[in-house]
């Protein structure tokens, strides 16, 4: 079935929507719990950052994996770098230079899969 126009407006308007970058209000709501969870904004940039632990390589990579896949999907990339165990991360939107909701629904999707 056609979409109607109306339809596809909304649709085009909450897709930008996940790509603005967050109000003050927003963007503090939002980190709240993200920041309980060890994620730190970046000094001179609209970022947020967090260092990941793994046990060994594997660990790290496999976690690099599944967050990877999530990435493809959301068409939403981190920048990382990994050492060993070590899965250094920064979130934001280069688009919008700065924090989008995709920053946040990454990140939290991160967080579940370390405490799956
Ligand atoms: N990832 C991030 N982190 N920010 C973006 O603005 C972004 C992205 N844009 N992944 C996407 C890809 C864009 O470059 C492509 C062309 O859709």
């Amino acid at each position: 079935m056609r979409l109607s126009l109306a339809r596809q407006i909304f649709r085009t308007m909450a897709t930008e929507a996940k790509q603005m970058k967050l109000s003050a209000d927003d963007r503090a709501q939002k980190l709240t719990s993200l920041q309980a969870a060890g994620w730190k904004e970046v000094e001179g940039r609209d970022a947020i950052q967090k260092v990941f632990m793994f046990k060994n390589f594997n660990q790290a990579f496999g976690f690099m994996s599944r967050v990877a896949l999530q990435a493809e999907k959301m068409d939403h990339h981190p920048e990382w770098f990994n050492v060993y165990n070590k899965v250094d991360i920064t979130l934001s939107t280069h688009d919008v230079s700065g924090l989008s909701e995709k920053d946040i629904k990454l990140a939290n999707f991160m967080e579940n899969v370390v405490s799956s």
